[in-house]
């Protein structure tokens, strides 16, 4: 039967297509992710896969024999989409019984997210400039690129001083400088202020050159500046008792030995009992008993005429700290660089 081209009978299509079945059976239950099984899903139905390559066989079936031949294929396709849902089923059974096999140990301490902290040079500021306004200063703040005027001049500073020389003040440019004090923020009080009393303090960095253990070229000072009628040493020597209790110690002393600066006359380097020893001494204090903290003084007669205020009228006492010297002091911190590096591990104990 048959003509002599059509060399294929249907036995052996459906043969062929029985064992692609088999071949599907045994292969798509061996799939052991997605991919795996969009492979085999490629290799048997796709275009150029297995089924269509049998398929191919059909064109030279009998014509009769093509109904018969295309129901079984389509069996046999029926069947693979079957076991390729099925098994995309048992993959995705696998997958989210392992996720539940995971086990969550409650008893483990957490991991609380790190949290941000005020640097202690900021925490330290803070605690001056609260006191000082505890006092009734007003806080002001003005330029750290200084005009030579601001910085030196009305400073009572002359041209041949030697903190004007090069070797300690950052020039900018031909008479504008880093700022080497807080002090010129006070000549512009004074000089937009009309008439006294005046009482400000102000605070930030400040710039000389010089560097070591406990000197940095970036320090941050503040300076407190108060002016009236008849302000005396006296009143100068209470406030800052009244203000190193607050920061050093409740029973500190103050002493105050002549020194000198070209703003004030006289000028004083302030010293505190020691609060670690209270006076017997020890080794903060070097076995003296006192620690100094901070320069102050009179402001000079010169300062004020060259502000616009009479030094007949009026008289005022300054001082100026080091907030870095503070911070050492209250907390033993033996190298100014520490405030610098910012080592976590420095900061995270403040
Ligand atoms: C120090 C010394 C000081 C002042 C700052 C001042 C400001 C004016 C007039 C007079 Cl406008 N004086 N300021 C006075 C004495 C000392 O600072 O060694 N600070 C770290």
């Amino acid at each position: 039967m048959g003509s002599p081209n059509q060399t294929t009978d249907i036995s052996e299509l459906v043969e062929a297509l029985n064992l692609l079945r088999d071949e599907a059976e045994r292969d798509l239950p061996q799939a052991s992710s997605e991919q795996d099984l969009e492979q085999l899903r490629v290799a048997f139905l796709g275009k150029k896969g297995k089924l269509s390559g049998v398929l191919r066989m059909m064109g030279k079936l009998p014509k009769d024999a093509r109904p018969e031949a295309g129901k079984v294929a389509n069996g046999v396709r029926d069947r693979i989409n079957g076991l390729l849902t099925e098994n995309a089923q048992r993959l995705e059974d696998a997958k989210m019984a392992a996720a539940l096999q995971e086990r969550i140990d409650v008893t483990l301490p957490g991991r609380a997210p790190l949290s941000g902290g005020q640097h202690i040079l900021n925490q330290t500021r803070d605690l001056i400039l609260d006191v000082l306004k505890g006092l009734g200063f007003e806080m002001a703040r003005g330029p750290e690129v200084e005009h030579d005027f601001y910085n030196f001049e009305a400073l009572n500073i002359p041209e041949e001083h030697p903190a004007r020389d090069m070797q300690d003040t950052f020039y900018i440019a031909d008479r504008v400088v880093l700022r080497t004090h807080t002090s010129p923020v006070q000549i512009r009080s004074m000089m937009s202020a009309k008439t006294p009393p005046l009482r400000v303090a102000c605070f930030g960095r400040v710039y000389r050159h010089d560097h070591d253990v406990t000197h940095s070229p970036m320090f941050h000072q503040i300076e407190g500046l108060f002016v009236d009628k008849n302000v005396s040493m006296a009143d100068l020597k209470g406030t800052l008792e009244i203000f190193t209790q607050k920061i050093f110690d409740d029973e500190a002393k103050v002493r105050l030995r002549p020194s000198f600066f070209p703003f004030t006359e006289p000028s004083v380097e302030v010293d505190i009992s020691c609060f670690a020893c209270k006076g017997a001494g020890c080794r903060l204090c070097s076995h003296t008993g006192w620690i100094e903290i901070m320069g102050a003084g009179m402001v000079d007669p010169e300062v004020f005429k060259m502000s616009g205020y009479d030094p007949e009228e009026c008289t005022g006492f300054a001082f100026g700290i080091g907030v870095e010297r503070v911070a050492m002091l209250r907390h033993g911190i033996s190298d100014i660089r520490l405030f610098f590096e910012n080592d976590l591990r420095f900061l995270k104990q403040f």
